[in-house]
């Protein structure tokens, strides 16, 4: 038996089966993996940010010891292979598609940002690959370059790419204008924030990898990679790159250690490993090392935003305006496009009754390393700056920022934005009475005054965050521009002996699906979860699948799952009323035991999975042999996770330093799987958020293009002693629109908590405004200031 009760099923806190095998280094990562024969291949990358390549002579390097071949942009065009693509296709308000440059895996006659890719060198050791490297010599005329956002538009700025005349992509607006303008007009109060949403630079743990190899027999491609979603990478690189046929293209992503949005996408180095596997009739290894990494990830956020908030005499919001220049880097990466405008625009109501929202996002080319999904994705940033102009509100009108959250808060459901998004079910208020009884909010003053004592600074912050998860509905986003559909398969393999395989499109990747996914199938089947295999990350042994990002494998992956489970039920309850003589109505199937109703007739779970097999005296018309079904799940809704996190901090002005004394987060995941995974998944996702707001930030020198944050000497990642221990609570409402009432959790902490420790940082310095990250240098300038202001007042 394996419900609830028995500490396995839906809503148990069970430890996560894989765990065994990663922390006693039996995990199967793709730099574990060695082929025969295999070679290893080494990048030159561009040590410029801009630049024209007058020459390439590789001759010096194919001499060197060890080579096997070098391979430069011309190779790859000669082979008639195409550039990376954008999956998602933005309109302009002026109805123009969004302006594409070219994307070559390897650069052709330019380079557009320190790290760009200019040669491949495969040899028998990566120390021969890297030596002869260095033998390459490309003749390149530098050229100015543009990595400010807010400059890179001017008429004068170096040009990215000449299809995009001014750096501009796309001028992409949602809302309605005029709405919006006439609510500013009967406004009694507008609140008015410029605000910079950091750029932060992806640092999953395992760095990108790939292995190519091409079987010359069968003419059949494999790429082992560092994917989030292998069928995705293998319909890009087939039907879009060109590296191979569809069906001669088997794509594998081992266990992958980490993503956080950065592997969803198809990049330059693993397409040249599997192109040129072919080329040299040998297995090619790419391991990126942290250095490559830090230059060639698609990083995330960097935004650029002036929003105004109108408000009546009774602090009730009438409506948004925001304008917002968004980073895309020199190329558009996979799903770089949706991320500033369909993610982002459509979550600017907030948790809020907002009757008139209009948001204009250019979307602009600089010099830099592309920037795409990270962690939440378009909504962190959305959320950073509701958040930040509804905390400026609440100061500027004296209404407590509690207060003034409840008086706008959405309470009737569903609910229609005015940005596309339909909201289906929550409860804000419950999230913000059990975050603000948690943090202890009435004792707050008190501890404000101890603090000052102390000659600390106290301040507290509030983030009401919604955010739009488990994508998604393939209509809705095929109307919105995407190339896909975001459906999710799955298939139930009972076997013989009454185990278990599910094969899934869903990728895990640090997520423990091979432990929820199993609590769901342990719980409808009555088996024990040792006895559930979840397969993932083959795209030859699971049919189809779109992956995982966007927090969509319990709202989408683990539906489809269910959808093949109700399959299984169905056929198994069949069998059953043919094995025990009875009508299929009567059939009662429990715990893992079928029953005939008002009898003592019963069959077990393993009992009726052999029968399945042995399939004697089935009647042939009515029942096929076997036991194995598939589902395609396609989501008829987002899911609206929603909750109230609550910020603490305490700042030393003399040093600037800000230490996180409380923090409080209520989250509303709708049915909870495994708490304890969620919890995790909380966890992470403050730490990468308060890392956002306090110490992580990718520089590019301004004038060289350089990246200056290039280590981790200069990159500051959060560490164990910059986080508190996180207060974390739930409520629940149901999501409607899927068969198992789940919320995404995935994201939420990142996509929340910014704002938070903003807020915190902000009233605890008594000013509007801090930059991300708010670093002991910014915080200590703020605090001086704000002390030399109040001695001459
Ligand atoms: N879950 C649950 N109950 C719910 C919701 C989810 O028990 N109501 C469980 C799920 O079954 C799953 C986990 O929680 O085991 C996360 O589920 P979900 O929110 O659906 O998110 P995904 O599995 O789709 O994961 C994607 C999400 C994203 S978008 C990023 S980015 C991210 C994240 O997950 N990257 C991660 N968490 C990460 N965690 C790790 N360790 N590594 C990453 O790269």
């Amino acid at each position: 038996m394996s419900d609830a009760a028995s500490g396995e099923g839906i809503g148990q806190p069970v430890r996560r089966k894989e765990d065994y095998r990663f922390i006693t280094g039996n995990g199967h990562y793709t730099d574990d993996i060695n082929r025969p024969r295999q070679t290893f291949a080494y990048f030159l990358r561009s040590p410029h940010a801009h630049a024209r390549i007058k020459s390439i002579d590789t001759s010096a390097a194919e001499a060197a010891p060890g080579v096997v071949a070098v391979f430069t942009g011309k190779h790859v065009a000669n082979d008639g292979i195409g550039g990376l693509i954008c999956g998602w296709t933005v309109t302009s308000k002026d109805g123009t598609p969004m302006k594409v440059g070219p994307h070559p895996i390897l650069a052709l006659d330019t380079v557009r940002y320190v790290g760009d890719h200019v040669a491949m060198v495969v040899a028998e050791t990566l120390a021969d690959a890297r030596a002869a490297a260095e033998l390459i010599e490309v003749d390149y005329e530098a050229l100015p370059a543009t990595v400010s956002l807010s400059s890179c538009q001017d008429g004068q700025a170096p040009q990215v790419h000449a299809e995009a005349p001014r750096n501009t992509c796309f001028e992409w607006e949602l809302g309605n204008k005029a709405e919006t303008e006439a609510a500013f007009a009967k406004a009694d109060r507008v609140v008015k924030l410029d605000l910079k949403n950091n750029r932060i630079i992806p640092n999953a743990m395992e760095p990108r990898a790939a292995i190519g190899e091409f079987d010359k027999g069968t003419g059949i491609y494999t790429l082992h990679t560092t994917s989030q979603n292998p069928h995705v990478a293998r319909l890009v690189l087939s039907a879009f790159v060109g590296v191979a046929p569809e069906h001669k293209l088997r794509v594998i992503a081992p266990d992958v250690g980490g993503g956080f949005g950065s592997k969803i996408f198809i990049y330059a180095e693993e397409t040249a490993c599997v192109w040129a596997a072919a080329k040299v009739g040998r297995p090619i290894k790419w391991t990126a090392d942290r250095s490559e990494a830090f230059l060639s990830d698609a990083h995330g956020r960097d935004h650029l935003s002036h929003a105004e908030l109108a408000l009546d005499k009774d602090g009730r919001f009438l409506g948004l305006r925001v304008k917002t220049i968004a980073n895309l880097g020199a190329y558009l990466s996979t799903f770089s496009a949706a991320v500033p405008t369909y993610l982002y625009g459509t979550l600017l109501s907030g948790q809020y009754d907002l009757p008139a929202i209009h948001v204009e996002v250019d979307g602009v080319y600089t010099h830099t390393a592309p920037v795409d999904a990270y962690r939440g994705a378009g909504r962190p940033e959305a959320t950073y700056l509701i958040e930040r102009i509804v905390e400026t509100a609440a100061r500027e009108t004296g209404i407590d920022p509690a207060e003034i959250r409840r008086r706008n808060y959405v309470k009737t459901f569903p609910h229609q934005t005015p940005v596309i998004m339909n909201y289906d079910a929550g409860d804000y208020a419950a999230s913000l009475d059990a975050a603000l009884d948690a943090i202890d909010y009435k004792g707050f003053p008190a501890r404000k005054a101890e603090a000052a004592r102390r000659g600390m600074l106290r301040g507290i912050g509030f983030s009401s965050y919604i955010e739009a998860c488990g994508l998604a509905p393939s209509a809705a986003v095929g109307s919105l521009g995407a190339g896909v559909g975001l459906w999710e398969s799955a298939e139930v393999r009972v076997n013989p002996t009454g185990n278990i395989e599910v094969l899934t499109g869903s990728h895990s990747h640090g997520q423990g699906h091979e432990t929820t996914f199993a609590q769901l199938v342990a719980s409808r089947l009555g088996v024990p979860l040792a006895n559930v295999e979840i397969v993932h990350g083959d795209t030859d042994k699971v049919q189809f699948g779109m992956g995982t990002y966007g927090s969509r494998s319990g709202a989408v992956g683990m539906s489809a799952i269910a959808k093949a489970l109700d399959k299984i039920e169905a056929k198994a309850k069949k069998i059953a009323a043919h094995l025990m003589e009875a009508a299929v109505e009567d059939i009662v199937f429990e715990n893992g035991v079928f029953t005939v109703q008002g009898t003592d007739k019963s069959l077990a779970w393993a009992e009726l999975s052999l029968a399945a097999y042995t399939a004697h005296g089935f009647p042939s018309a009515d029942i096929e042999p076997g036991l194995k079904e598939g589902a395609f799940y396609d989501p008829t809704n987002f899911t609206f996770p929603a909750g109230c996190h609550i910020c603490e901090v305490e700042i030393d002005p003399d040093t600037g330093i800000v230490k996180i004394a409380k923090f409080v987060a209520v989250d509303d995941f709708g049915t909870v799987i495994n708490p304890m995974i969620v919890e995790g998944q909380v966890h992470g996702g403050i730490a990468q958020g308060i890392g956002q707001a306090l110490l992580e930030h990718g520089v590019y020198d301004t004038d060289s293009g350089q990246l200056v944050t290039g280590s981790y000497m200069d990159y500051c990642m959060p560490r164990a002693d910059d986080l508190p221990s996180f207060t974390l609570g739930f409520t629940k409402t149901e999501c409607p629109s899927n068969p198992l009432g789940m919320k995404g959790c995935g994201e939420a902490g990142a996509i929340a908590s910014p704002p938070a420790v903003i807020n915190a940082v902000t009233d605890a310095l008594g000013i509007r405004e801090i930059e991300m990250p708010a670093t002991p240098a910014r915080i200590w300038e703020a605090a001086q200031a704000a002390t030399s202001r109040a001695a001459a007042e």
